[in-house]
């Protein structure tokens, strides 16, 4: 199943690496901050059809297009036709397809596709995690010798405030922190132990699916930021690290229940 999947978004990550005049195909969602493209779209489509074709009894739940009602019953396809659409817009190649595969509401394969950089993360539940197809595991460093990634929640602004606050307080206990733009990707980057901790309030499920099984396969952790189990029906806050730093969750000025 993961090779089949990893075959069609790669096919989708053509789609994505031969885009042209990508402003031009630019409109904004919500507000100035929320983009979405014509590539977007058109990648969602291929993906609903060719990945419904391989698994005709699932459903699909996707950013950009008609979304199941509920893809915790079942088999779901949890879809993010281009994570990171900002970078993608603004020529800047941090980007990814990112598909998750869940029965039951139970993540079961999970599938991150960097076009730019050629880079395929793919993880089965109790199989571990690879790297174009070589293993990958989380790091061991504790986080004073490390670096965290996160997100600023950009559609949510009154976020910016507990976001900062949780930053500054792991900029104290770290050497540094990277925002990149892409939650499916820096979730990958600490599945594969570029760092080591990652954290970001109000992610959709096709932000984080596929990326919290890489996590999960590869001896990390990941919750909400309330310490319970991620949902794949809602906007959840996302917590994942290595082993050695999950607790530090209890430690820090985290809002934990915010969504
Ligand atoms: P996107 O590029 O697919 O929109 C950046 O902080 C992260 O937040 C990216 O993974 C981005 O995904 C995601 N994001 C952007 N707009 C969002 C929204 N309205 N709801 C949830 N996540 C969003
Ligand atoms: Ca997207």
């Amino acid at each position: 199943m993961v090779d089949k999947i990893a075959a069609i978004v790669k096919e989708a990550g053509q789609m994505v690496r031969s885009a042209q005049d990508i402003g031009a195909h630019t409109h904004t969602k919500t507000s100035d901050a929320d983009l979405v493209t014509d590539y977007d779209v058109a990648v969602e489509q291929f993906l609903r059809r060719e990945l419904l074709s391989l698994l005709p009894e699932a459903v699909f739940y996707g950013e950009e297009g008609e979304k199941a009602p509920d893809p915790t019953r079942g088999w779901a396809f949890i879809v993010d036709p281009i994570d990171g659409t900002t970078n993608f817009v603004r020529g800047i190649r941090q980007s990814a397809i990112s598909v998750a595969l869940a029965k039951d509401g139970d993540l079961r394969w999970g599938v991150v596709y960097d076009p730019g950089k050629e880079e395929l993360f793919t993880a089965e539940r109790g199989c571990g995690a690879f790297l174009n197809g070589r293993p990958i595991h989380v790091s061991a460093r504790p986080l004073a010798k490390g670096i965290f990634i996160m997100g600023t929640a950009i559609y949510r602004r009154e976020y910016l405030r507990p976001t900062m606050e949780l930053a500054t307080a792991l900029f104290a206990r770290s050497c540094d922190f990277r925002r990149l733009g892409s939650a499916a990707l820096d979730l990958c980057y600490v599945a594969c132990g570029r760092g080591e901790l990652f954290f970001e309030y109000s992610l959709c499920p096709w932000d984080f699916a596929a990326g919290a099984l890489l996590i999960e396969e590869a001896g990390g952790r990941v919750s909400t930021m309330a310490g319970t189990p991620l949902r794949l029906d809602r906007r959840c806050s996302v917590w994942a690290s290595n082993a050695e730093n999950f607790s530090l969750l209890a430690e820090l000025p985290v809002e934990r229940n915010l969504l």
